[in-house]
C-alpha cells in the first residue's frame, strides 16, 4: 500500500514536471495530456465565458439587422453577426474538449453561475451604435484577444487565430460606419459623439479589473493562459484609439485624459468601478433581457435537437441493419 503510493506520488511529480517543462518551453497542452485540475478548471471558466459572450454579443448588434440604413449595410452587419456564432460555436467545442458538455455550459449561463462581458448589458440605441461596436467593442477584442493567439492551451489557441481575422474585419466596419456619420450631417455626427460617450467607459470596464483587484492574472500569466495583464491591455486600447477619434473629429469623454510625454502612453480618468461591478453582478441595463433571449432561443430549439437526434439514431439504426446483412 505503501509504496503504491509512492509510486503514485511519483508519478504525479513527473507528469507535473512535463506540464511545467511544456509551459516554460511555450509548448501547446493538448486535451489528452495530462494538465492539473486548477489549470482545466480555469481554461473552462475563461472559454465558456468567452463563448457565452460571442453569443450574448449578437443580441446588441441583432437589434439593428432590419434597420440597417441601406443593403450594404445590412449585409456586413449580418455577416458580422454571423461571425459571432461562429466565435461561439469555435470556442464552446474548444472548452468541450476540457471534458465539460455544452448543456453544462449553457446550464451555467442560464442560471447565472457563469458570466458573459458586461459590454454586452449596454442597450444599443441608435445606428451610430454599431459603429461605435464595431470601432470600440472589437477594437478591445482583438487587443484581449492577439495575446490569446499565443496562449498555452492549444484548441484556444488555434480558435483565437481565426477569430482576430474576423474581429479585424469587424472592427474596420464599425470605424467605417462611424467615419460616414462624421463626415455627414450635423445630426448625424451627433449621433456619433453621442455613441461615442455612452461606449467609451464599458470599453475600457472590458478588459477587467484593475491588476491589483483582479483575482486570476497572477496565476493565468504564470500558466501562459494570459499573455498580458488586465491594465497593460486596457492602456494599449486607449494608446491606439484615442488617435482614431481625433481622426473622426470626436471627442473622448474624459476631462482627464492627456498625453504623456514621459511615459509614451496616455493617461486616463477613474473608471467607475461600482458601475462594472452592478453590471457584472446582473444589475445592468439589459442583463435581464438578455438571459431571457438565450433562454427562449435554447426552449425554442428544443424540437431541432430532438429532431437532429432522432434523424442521427435512425441513420445509425439502418447501417447497424446494412453492415449486418
Ligand atoms: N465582464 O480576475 P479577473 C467580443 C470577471 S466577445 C464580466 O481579471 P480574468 C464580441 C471575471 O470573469 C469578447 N465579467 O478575470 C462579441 C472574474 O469573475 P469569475 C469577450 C468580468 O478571467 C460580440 C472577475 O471578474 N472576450 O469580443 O483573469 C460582438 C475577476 O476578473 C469582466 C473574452 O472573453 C467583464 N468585462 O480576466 C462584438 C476574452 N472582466 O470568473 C465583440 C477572454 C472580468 O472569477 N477573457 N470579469 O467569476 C479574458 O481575457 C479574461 O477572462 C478577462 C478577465 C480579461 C475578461
Amino acid at each position: 500500500m505503501e509504496n503504491q503510493e509512492k509510486m503514485n506520488d511519483e508519478k504525479l511529480k513527473s507528469l507535473e514536471a512535463i506540464f511545467e517543462a511544456k509551459i516554460a518551453n511555450d509548448e501547446k497542452i493538448e486535451p489528452k495530456d495530462w494538465m492539473p485540475e486548477k489549470y482545466r478548471k480555469t481554461h473552462i471558466r475563461q472559454i465558456s465565458q468567452h463563448a457565452h459572450s460571442e453569443i450574448v454579443g449578437m443580441l446588441p448588434e441583432g437589434n439593428w439587422i432590419t434597420r440597417a440604413p441601406s443593403l450594404r449595410r445590412k449585409v456586413a452587419l449580418l455577416a458580422k453577426v454571423q461571425d459571432e456564432a461562429g466565435h461561439g460555436l469555435y470556442l464552446y467545442s474548444a472548452c468541450e474538449t476540457l471534458g465539460i458538455s455544452r448543456e453544462e455550459m449553457y446550464e451555467q449561463l442560464h442560471s447565472g453561475k457563469a458570466k458573459y462581458s458586461s459590454i454586452f448589458n449596454y442597450p444599443t440605441l441608435t445606428w451610430a451604435d454599431m459603429g461605435a461596436i464595431g470601432w470600440l467593442v472589437d477594437g478591445a477584442a482583438i487587443i484581449n484577444q492577439v495575446p490569446l493567439c499565443n496562449t498555452s492551451f492549444g484548441p484556444y489557441a488555434r480558435a483565437m487565430v481565426r477569430v482576430c481575422k474576423e474581429e479585424s474585419f469587424h472592427q474596420r466596419q464599425g470605424y467605417e460606419i462611424m467615419m460616414t456619420l462624421c463626415n455627414g450631417t450635423q445630426e448625424q455626427k451627433d449621433m456619433a459623439q453621442d455613441a461615442l460617450n455612452r461606449w467609451w467607459w464599458p470599453s475600457l470596464m472590458m478588459f477587467g479589473p484593475t491588476d491589483d483587484e483582479s483575482t486570476h492574472t497572477e496565476q493565468s500569466m504564470k500558466w501562459k493562459l494570459k499573455r498580458k495583464t488586465n491594465d497593460e491591455l486596457r492602456q494599449q486600447f486607449i494608446d491606439q484609439t484615442v488617435p482614431q477619434a481625433d481622426i473622426l473629429g470626436l471627442t473622448v469623454p474624459d476631462p482627464d485624459l492627456k498625453y504623456n510625454n514621459d511615459t509614451g502612453h496616455y493617461n486616463f480618468g477613474k473608471i467607475d468601478w461600482d458601475e462594472f461591478w452592478q453590471v457584472v453582478k446582473g444589475h445592468g441595463m439589459c442583463n435581464k433581457e438578455r438571459v431571457s433571449a438565450r433562454k427562449n432561443a435554447w426552449d425554442n430549439g428544443k424540437w431541432v435537437r430532438d429532431a437532429a437526434v432522432a434523424y442521427a439514431e435512425k441513420k445509425s439504426d439502418k447501417e447497424e441493419v446494412r453492415k449486418a446483412v
